[in-house]
């Protein structure tokens, strides 16, 4: 078997390079997950965004191990012979015993091996499975839970893998990696079929705690007091919390995606992690440094489009100083915030309004619920759209025809007479078709369940229905974005990047992808003192809402405590010029290279040394010289200009609202902060010799 390489992180944005001593000679690994190729969640995401780093460190002994989805791996999956002899022999000898296992390319960056588990194949074994597991360990899985019992053989199927690979003479320092509770089970018997694997054990939730809070208990006051066994039956998911705190206890190393979610841990599955693994995400730099700017210009151009559709016949005010907000994700009212959220907006509009502001705030809420497609009246919003367009087209083909041959014969055109009657009659007609007897819609799509939705509900309450007093205007799309769309032709990213400001005020958010998805592309947030991302940031950044990272309290204050605080940041952000959005958006990005992989990529390598150091002591050690806590950059106040844009003086005197091009004292600025910030230390692993 090649030996893999050891790690070197490159450096980032400048700084010091960090060289990893850890030899990974003759050491293998297999990262093992349900939404491996299988878009589910956030585990996706942070499958998918690390796959370049971890390749990069493993080469030929990086394995991933997932379930086979045809729909998936026809999109995704390079199906290919297995390079590696002994994995082929033993996927053969898998195959040739009544299993489904399938070797490829996963076709994103890095290009990693994936091995593939039809666990609908392998059906046949699930009664027998589940009386194992209840021997083993007194687990009894009911017969309707299907995720379940697709845990139970994928669980079943991977220990299997691991005990072909282990079976030979001198097996490899083998490294398992297993990502939350439908994964769990083949760590559990991996332990206790005493396989020469070292284990990790990673949690991005757990389940009761997502139960729990989305219930109306006060989480975390109460974290120490839940009596854990009823709770979990309460809920029918006692089998499932076990596979989950039994996959916690075996594993070698156990780790969180955040320090909330830590404490979390350890009162609901009873083990604190041995190290926090936060999430990064993959961060593209452009050449141009500003080039996310201009990204952001042509992006707004398009949702602007949508708006003037969306609004026709009510388009009264200003789209030039329009900001757009957003909330995304899975569709859990109170878990993501959305509740407090939509009670801020109905403040804000409020303060917009009594303080004759000419800002109009359009919120827009993209989380997929059911429904059967989109309304007519959104679609014939943007048929409307069209047609004007369209008309003005002709009357401008006319009209520049006849220009050109007024000029032709030089003469100065009779401006009275360059649109004839024909010309009117088209553009009246048109303007007709604007008439509209409702308000513009509220939610795209026709709702299956649209008398108990929560949004809806709320709205109803709330009275934000887009009239045109209203200076907050919502527009709920109860499904993920997609390129290909009639109505919103843009995908996630473009969206992202088109908005002003992304709204995140979770109360449960282990650790809460789609901030760190807006900071990585300069776009401001709000997230919360109660998500891993929030946490995370407060740690590592003096003065977070100077850089448009603004935090919510919600660990600390009453729900309509923080309500007021979230209109307050609203408000402030609404005050805005566009010179000091643009400076704050510059300052946003700066926080890039904190949420990379090349810099949080190390804490997952921590884990897998300090797995290899217990699971084979005898060749690997470990040693701990600082808290395994996300210590690293610390990024202070910037340097020239007060905590938030909104405070700060224009710096040039010919400063005028339409002007963008002050970005060069920014860069200054930038410079000054990159010095000043404090640099990631290396971890301490080294090779027993
Ligand atoms: C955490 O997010 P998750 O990826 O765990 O959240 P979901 O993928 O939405 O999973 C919750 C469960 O709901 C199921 C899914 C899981 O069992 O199978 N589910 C479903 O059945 N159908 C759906 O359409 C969607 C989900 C965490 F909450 C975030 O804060 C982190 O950022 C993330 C990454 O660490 O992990
Ligand atoms: N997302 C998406 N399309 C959308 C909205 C969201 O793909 O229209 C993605 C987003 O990029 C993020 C994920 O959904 O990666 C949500 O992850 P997060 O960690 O915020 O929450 P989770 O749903 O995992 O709890
Ligand atoms: C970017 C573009 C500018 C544009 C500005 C709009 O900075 O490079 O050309 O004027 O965005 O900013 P706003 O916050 O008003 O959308």
């Amino acid at each position: 078997m090649p030996l893999a390489r050891s790690l070197s992180v490159t450096s980032l944005s400048g700084m010091e390079d960090w060289d990893e001593e850890f030899e990974l000679e003759d050491a293998v690994l297999f990262e093992i997950a349900w939404e491996v190729a299988n878009k589910v969640g956030g585990i996706y995401t942070v499958i998918q965004t690390k796959a370049r780093l971890t390749a990069e460190e493993w080469g030929e002994n990086y394995f991933l191990v997932g379930p086979y989805v045809e729909s998936n791996v026809r999109t995704q999956v390079e199906l290919i012979e297995p390079t590696n002899p002994v994995l082929k022999r033993t996927i053969d000898k898998m195959n040739s015993s009544g299993c489904k296992v399938y070797f490829g390319r996963w076709l994103i960056e890095g290009s990693p091996y994936v091995v593939l588990i039809d666990v609908a194949f392998t059906a046949w074994s699930l009664d027998s499975w589940k009386r194992e597991l209840w021997d083993l360990c007194d687990i009894g899985v009911p017969w309707f839970d299907r995720e379940a019992n697709d845990a139970v053989l994928f669980g079943f199927l991977t220990a299997w893998l691991l005990g072909e690979e282990t079976d030979r003479a001198e097996p490899p320092h083998i490294v398992a990696h297993f990502h939350e509770w439908l994964a769990g089970l083949g760590l559990v018997l991996c332990r206790h079929r005493q396989l020469p694997v070292a284990t990790i054990f990673t949690t991005h939730a757990t389940l009761l705690g997502r139960y729990l809070c989305a219930g109306s208990v006060d989480f975390y006051n109460k974290l120490s007091e839940f009596n854990l066994d009823k709770e979990a039956g309460d809920r029918q998911i006692y089998h499932r919390y076990c596979l989950e705190r039994a996959a916690a206890h075996c594993a070698h190393v156990f780790t969180t995606v955040s320090q909330i979610t830590a404490i979390e841990a350890e009162h609901l599955l009873k083990r604190a992690p041995d190290i926090v693994t936060p999430n990064g995400l993959n961060v593209k730099k452009f050449s141009a440094v500003h080039e996310f700017q201009n990204l952001h210009a042509q992006s707004k151009n398009r949702i602007q489009e949508f708006v003037r559709g969306h609004f026709y016949g009510h388009l009264d005010f200003n789209l030039d100083k329009c900001l757009f907000l957003f909330i995304a994700g899975r569709y859990e009212f109170s878990n993501k915030g959305a509740d407090i959220f939509l009670e801020a907006l109905a403040r804000l509009n409020y303060l917009l309004r009594v303080n004759h502001s000419d800002v109009t705030v359009i919120a827009f809420f993209i989380m997929p619920a059911r429904t059967n497609n989109f309304n007519v009246e959104t679609l014939k919003g943007q048929a409307v759209r069209k047609q004007l367009w369209d008309t003005a087209q002709t009357v401008k083909e006319r009209f520049g025809k006849k220009l050109y041959e007024s000029l032709l014969v030089g003469q100065l055109p009779d401006v009275s007479k360059i649109l004839d009657k024909d010309d009117l009659t088209i553009m009246k007609r048109a303007i007709f078709a604007t008439q509209r007897q409702c308000q513009p819609p509220i939610c795209t799509h026709n709702m299956l369940e649209d008398s108990g939705d929560p949004i809806l509900n709320c709205v109803r309450r709330i009275g934000l229905f887009n009239s045109s007093a209203d200076r907050v205007k919502i527009i709920f799309h109860p499904e993920f974005l997609s390129s290909t769309s009639p109505l919103l032709p843009m995908d996630y990213e473009e969206f992202v990047r088109g908005c002003h400001l992304g709204v995140f005020p979770s109360y449960y958010e282990p650790w809460g992808y789609t901030p760190a998805e807006c900071t990585v592309m300069g776009i401001p947030s709000i997230s919360t003192n109660l998500s891993g991302f929030g946490c995370f940031m407060e740690e590592h950044i003096a003065d977070p809402s100077a850089y448009g990272i603004y935090i919510l309290d919600r660990r600390f204050r009453g729900v309509d405590e923080s309500c007021n605080q979230l209109t307050s940041f609203l408000f402030q952000f609404c005050k805005q010029s566009r010179r000091q959005r643009i400076i704050q958006r510059n300052r946003t990005e700066r926080l890039s290279d904190l949420l990379d992989w090349r810099y949080l990529g190390r804490y997952y390598i921590a884990a897998r040394h300090m797995a290899l150091a217990k699971a084979f002591p005898d060749d690997y050690m470990y040693e701990l010289h600082e808290p395994t806590s996300t210590s690293g950059f610390r990024y202070p106040r910037p340097a020239s200009v007060p905590p938030s844009p909104a405070l700060s003086r224009h710096s040039s005197p010919h400063h005028s609202e339409g002007e963008d091009e002050e970005r060069y004292d920014e860069d200054l600025e930038a410079e000054k902060d990159r010095l000043n910030i404090r640099q990631p230390t290396a971890l301490p692993f080294k090779n027993k010799s």
